[in-house]
C-alpha cells in the first residue's frame, strides 16, 4: 500500500507566485540596489524601501552549502526605471563558480544578460515559455524590458553559494529604455 501524499507547494503558472505553508519571501528594494543603477541622481530620488524584486522559494527544506541539493525559487522582478535604466537584480556568479543553472520564463517580457567576465556578453529573451541554461563561471542578471511584473523560476545547486563582486563591475553591459524599445551600452 503507497500512501498518495499532495505536494507542499504549487506553483500558479498564471501569476508565477507560489501557494503554500513553508515559503519565505526575501525582497531586495531601490536601497539595496545604490551601487547598481548609473544615474545615482535619479537613484536618490527615489523611496529607498520601494520594492524592485522579491524571490520566493520553499522554507528549511534544503540548505545552502550541503552537496547534492537543489534550490527551487521564482524570482518577481517588478517594472519601473531607475533614470532610463530598467529594473534588473543585482546578478551574479555562483561562489561555487562552476555551477550552473536553469532560468525560465513565466510571465512578463525581460532579458537574461550573461557575462562571461572574459569581455563576452550574452542576451537572452525571457519570456513565458522560454527556458534558459545558465552555464557555470557566467555571471546572470534578469532585466524587466515590459510593462508588467516579470516572474522567472529558477533552480540551481545548494552548493552554488552567491558572488556579486562589486555591484555593477561584474556586468559590462547595461539595457536603458528608448521609447517603446531598450537599447544595449557598455557600462
Ligand atoms: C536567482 C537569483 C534571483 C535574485 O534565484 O538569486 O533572481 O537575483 P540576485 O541573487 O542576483 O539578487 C539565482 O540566480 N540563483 O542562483
Ligand atoms: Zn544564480
Amino acid at each position: 500500500m503507497i500512501e498518495i501524499q499532495s505536494s507542499d507547494t504549487i506553483l500558479d503558472l498564471k501569476s508565477g507566485r507560489l501557494i503554500g505553508s513553508h515559503l519565505k519571501r526575501t525582497t531586495t528594494t531601490i536601497g539595496d540596489l545604490r551601487n547598481y543603477f548609473k544615474d545615482r541622481t535619479a537613484l536618490n530620488r527615489m523611496d529607498p524601501d520601494q520594492a524592485v524584486y522579491w524571490v520566493e522559494m520553499e522554507e528549511n527544506k534544503q540548505k545552502e552549502g550541503e552537496e547534492g541539493g537543489l534550490f527551487f525559487g521564482i524570482s518577481h522582478l517588478c517594472c519601473g526605471t531607475v533614470g532610463d535604466e530598467f529594473f534588473m537584480t543585482k546578478g551574479h556568479v555562483h561562489n561555487k563558480f562552476d555551477t550552473a543553472e536553469y532560468y525560465w520564463g513565466i510571465k512578463g517580457t525581460g532579458l537574461l544578460l550573461l557575462d562571461n567576465l572574459k569581455g563576452s556578453s550574452r542576451l537572452i529573451e525571457v519570456k513565458p515559455g522560454a527556458v534558459l541554461y545558465i552555464p557555470g563561471r557566467t555571471a546572470h542578471r534578469l532585466i524587466n524590458i515590459g510593462n508588467e511584473e516579470l516572474a522567472v523560476g529558477a533552480v540551481w545547486q545548494t552548493i552554488s553559494g552567491h558572488n556579486y563582486g562589486r555591484g555593477a563591475q561584474l556586468f559590462h553591459n547595461r539595457v536603458t529604455k528608448v521609447g517603446n524599445s531598450y537599447q544595449v551600452t557598455e557600462a
